[in-house]
C-alpha cells in the first residue's frame, strides 16, 4: 500500500474513532513545500566579487574603467569547495553591483568583463560560477542590482528594458538558477553615462516588479526571489545577520516597500497577522565590508561569532546568508575559509548527540485523544509527525522524562510548519533540586528555534505553550550540551596602522559642548551626539605640524541618529585658510552597515589644523554622532 493511502486511512480512522478534534486544520497563511525546503537549507553563501574588489570600494560610482577588473588567479572552484566544506547549500554571486559592471559578457552593453583584461575579454565569470556550483552540488543564485550608477538611461524607461534583458540573459544561458537577489539600495548620484548627476527614482513605481517576477518564474520556475518585500524571501532589516527574538514567517506585503526606510523593525520580527508567507533571510559579511579590502584582513569574524549568528538567524526561524568576498587575485582568503570551516565543525559538534534518546514523553492534552497526534511523536526524530492539543485550550504542555540525569544547555524546538506558524509564547522548565526551574521564556518557534541557557542537570523537562494561533502543535525537540568550542576568547580590538597620537589635539571651533573631546579620546566605544544644522564642521588643532595620509570615522553601531553619510575634509597650516577639500565623498552603505570608514588621501598632506565637515547625515537626520575620529 502506498504511504499516502496509509496516511489517509489513519486520518479516516482517527476522525471516526476519536471525533472531530482529530482534524488538524492548517492556518490561513501557510508555506508551500518548496518554501519549507528552501528554509531547510539553513545556511547559504554570498559572493561579493566585482569591480569594487579592484577599486577597494563598497559602492562604485559607475565610472570605473573596465581595464581595472583583472583577477589574475581566479579560481571559482576554490570558492565553491570552501562553501561546500563550510556547509553552505547555495551561493549567490554579485553578477552586477550598483556600479553596473557585469561579470558576464552581456550583449546589451559594453560595461562588462568583455572589455576587461580578464582572459583578454573572453571570460565569463557567471558561467564559471554556475558550472562550478553544479559540479559540487551547490545551488547557484544571482544578484542583479536594480540600481545601476553606470547606465546612461538609469531612471528612464529604457533602463528598465535593459534590466529585463539582462535578467532574461542571466536566467536563460546559465542552467538552473535557484535564487534571484534584488537589492533595495536605490538612486542617488552616479556616473550615468558621463552626466555625473543625482537621479532619484520612486521605487514603488519605477521598477515593474510584477513583470520582473514573471520573467523569473517563467524562465526559472523553481527559483526563489529575494527583495525587501519578497515575494518569496525578505530582508531581515539589518546587515548584521540576525532576526528578531520574535520572528514570524508571516508578514503583510502591503506594509513594506522596496528600498523603503523605517521598516526595519517590522522586517526583523514579521507579523503574526500577516497574510503572506515570506521567509526571512539574515545577510551578513564574514568581514566588516561586503567586498574584499586588504585593510580588513584583521576583521574576519571568528568561528565563534559565526556560531552566535547561527543561533540568532537559523535558531530564530530564518536563514543565514553569509558573505565571503574573494580578494583581488580572485581567491577567498585562507583566514575566511578556515573560519567558515571551523564554524561548521562547532555546530556539528554541539548538535551531534540528541540527549532525548531513550526518553519518554507525556502531554497535558492530546488532540482528540488520538495517537495520530500523540506526544511521543515529538521525540521520534521526524519533523513530519507532530503532537497537537485540542482547540481552544488556554495552555498546553508536554513533559520529557530522560532515562538519566543529564547535563544540557541547548534546546531545539520545531513546529509542524506546513500547517502555519502558531506558537506566540512559551517557556521551558527543568526539574532541579525537587522543583521546577524556568530555564527559558520565549515567544516564537517556527521551523526551528534554538535556545541557549546556563547548563542544568536534570532528567525532566517541561515545555509550556501559553499563546498560539490555532491549536498548539510541536513536531520535534532536541536536547544538547554545547561544545566548549562555542565560547570565544576575546581578541583585542584591531588597531589602526599609523594612527596619529591624539594627546595634544584640541577641537577648537563649532564645538557646542566640552564633551566633544570624546570624539578624539581614543575610546571607540563612547559616543558623542549633537543636534546640528548641515553642513556641520569641526576644527581640530593638532598642536604641531603633522604629515597626514588619511582619516577614519567610527560610526555608531546601533543605527541611532546621526551617522555621517557624506563628508569633506580640509587641512590648513594656520587654521584660517582652508582652500579646497583634500578629500570629499560618501561613506557608501553606512546606513545599513555602519563599520569603520577609512579614507586614504590621494597624496600625503602637511598641516597643523584639520577641518572635518559632515555634508549629509543618514536619512537626513538633524543630529551628528561619532564614536571616534582620527588621522593616520
Ligand atoms: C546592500 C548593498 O548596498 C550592499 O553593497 C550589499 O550588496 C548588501 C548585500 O546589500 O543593500
Amino acid at each position: 500500500m502506498k504511504l499516502i493511502n496509509i496516511v489517509f486511512l489513519i486520518a479516516l480512522f482517527s476522525t471516526t474513532v476519536f471525533g472531530q478534534q482529530s482534524n488538524f486544520k492548517p492556518n490561513t497563511t501557510v508555506p508551500d513545500k518548496s518554501m519549507i525546503a528552501y528554509q531547510q537549507m539553513e545556511i547559504i553563501g554570498f559572493i561579493h566579487f566585482n569591480m569594487n574588489t579592484f577599486t577597494d570600494k563598497e559602492w562604485g560610482f559607475g565610472d570605473e574603467s573596465e581595464r581595472l577588473f583583472n583577477p589574475k588567479k581566479l579560481d571559482v572552484e576554490q570558492w565553491v569547495k570552501a562553501a561546500k566544506d563550510g556547509g553552505l547549500k547555495e551561493l549567490i554571486l554579485t553578477a552586477k553591483h550598483h556600479d553596473g559592471f557585469c561579470l558576464w559578457p552581456t550583449k546589451f552593453g559594453e560595461h562588462s568583463v568583455k572589455n576587461s583584461p580578464y582572459k583578454n575579454g573572453k571570460g565569463d565569470i557567471v558561467k564559471e560560477f554556475t558550472e562550478a556550483c553544479k559540479k559540487y552540488g551547490i545551488k547557484s543564485g544571482l544578484y542583479l542590482s536594480p540600481w545601476d550608477r553606470n547606465h546612461a538611461q538609469y531612471g528612464k524607461p529604457e533602463y528598465i528594458t535593459y534590466y529585463k534583458n539582462q535578467l532574461t540573459e542571466l536566467l536563460t544561458n546559465y542552467g538552473e538558477i535557484s535564487e534571484v537577489w534584488l537589492d533595495g539600495a536605490n538612486g542617488g548620484d552616479g556616473y550615468y553615462g558621463g552626466t555625473r548627476e543625482k537621479r532619484f527614482i520612486d521605487s514603488k513605481t519605477y521598477y515593474p516588479f510584477a513583470e520582473i517576477y514573471q520573467i523569473v518564474k517563467k524562465l526559472q520556475p523553481t527559483a526563489k526571489i529575494f527583495s525587501d518585500v519578497g515575494p518569496d524571501i525578505h530582508w531581515i532589516g539589518n546587515e548584521s545577520g540576525f532576526a528578531g527574538e520574535t520572528f514570524w514567517s508571516t508578514i503583510n506585503k502591503d506594509s513594506i516597500t522596496f528600498g523603503g526606510a523605517s521598516q526595519e523593525k517590522y522586517l526583523n520580527t514579521g507579523d503574526p497577522k500577516g497574510v503572506n508567507w515570506i521567509v526571512g533571510q539574515c545577510d551578513v559579511s564574514i568581514r566588516p565590508g561586503w567586498f574584499y579590502h586588504a585593510s580588513e584582513n584583521q576583521g574576519v569574524k571568528s568561528p565563534e561569532k559565526l556560531v552566535d549568528l547561527y543561533y540568532k538567524s537559523v535558531g530564530r526561524n530564518a536563514l543565514l546568508l553569509l558573505n565571503i568576498p574573494p580578494n583581488t587575485d580572485g581567491l577567498m582568503e585562507v583566514e575566511d575559509v578556515a573560519s567558515l570551516k571551523a564554524f561548521k565543525s562547532i555546530i556539528e559538534e554541539t548538535f551531534k548527540t540528541n540527549l532525548v534518546k531513550g526518553a519518554s514523553v507525556k502531554a497535558s492534552n492530546t488532540r482528540g485523544n488520538s495517537p495520530t497526534f500523540g506526544a511521543k511523536l515529538i521525540i521520534d526524530n521526524s519533523s513530519e509527525t507532530f503532537w497537537a492539543a485540542d482547540d481552544k485550550l488556554d495552555s498546553a504542555y508536554f513533559e520529557i522524562q530522560l532515562p538519566k540525569m543529564t547535563n544540557f544547555d541547548r534546546l531545539l524546538l520545531q513546529e509542524p510548519i506546513a500547517y502555519g506558524q502558531r506558537i506566540a509564547k512559551f517557556y521551558v522548565q527543568a526539574f532541579v533540586n525537587n522543583q521546577w526551574k524556568t530555564i527559558a521564556s520565549e515567544t516564537t518557534i517556527g521551523l526551528k528555534r534554538l535556545l541557549r541557557f546556563d547548563a542544568v542537570n536534570s532528567n525532566r523537562i517541561r515545555v509550556v505553550l501559553k499563546e498560539y494561533y490555532g491549536a498548539p502543535a510541536i513536531s520535534n525537540i532536541g536536547i544538547y550540551k554545547s561544545t566548549p568550542r562555542e565560547i570565544e576568547t576575546i581578541k583585542p580590538n584591531a588597531s589602526i596602522p599609523g594612527d596619529l597620537d591624539k594627546n595634544a589635539w584640541k577641537i577648537t571651533t563649532n564645538t557646542p559642548n566640552e564633551k566633544a573631546s570624546m570624539i578624539i579620546d581614543g575610546n571607540f566605544f563612547n559616543s558623542w551626539r549633537q543636534t546640528i544644522t548641515i553642513p556641520f564642521s569641526m576644527v581640530i588643532d593638532l598642536g604641531k605640524n603633522q604629515t597626514i595620509s588619511g582619516f577614519y570615522y567610527e560610526p555608531r553601531k546601533d543605527k541611532q541618529l546621526g551617522n555621517i553619510e557624506k563628508y569633506s575634509i580640509y587641512v590648513s597650516q594656520d587654521g584660517n585658510t582652508w582652500g579646497e577639500p583634500i578629500s570629499k565623498g560618501e561613506f557608501a552603505n553606512i546606513a545599513n552597515n555602519p563599520i569603520l570608514q577609512k579614507i586614504t588621501f590621494t597624496q600625503k598632506v602637511q598641516g597643523k589644523f584639520v577641518k572635518f565637515t559632515a555634508d549629509k547625515i543618514v536619512e537626513d537626520k538633524r543630529d551628528v554622532s561619532f564614536l571616534e575620529f582620527g588621522l593616520f
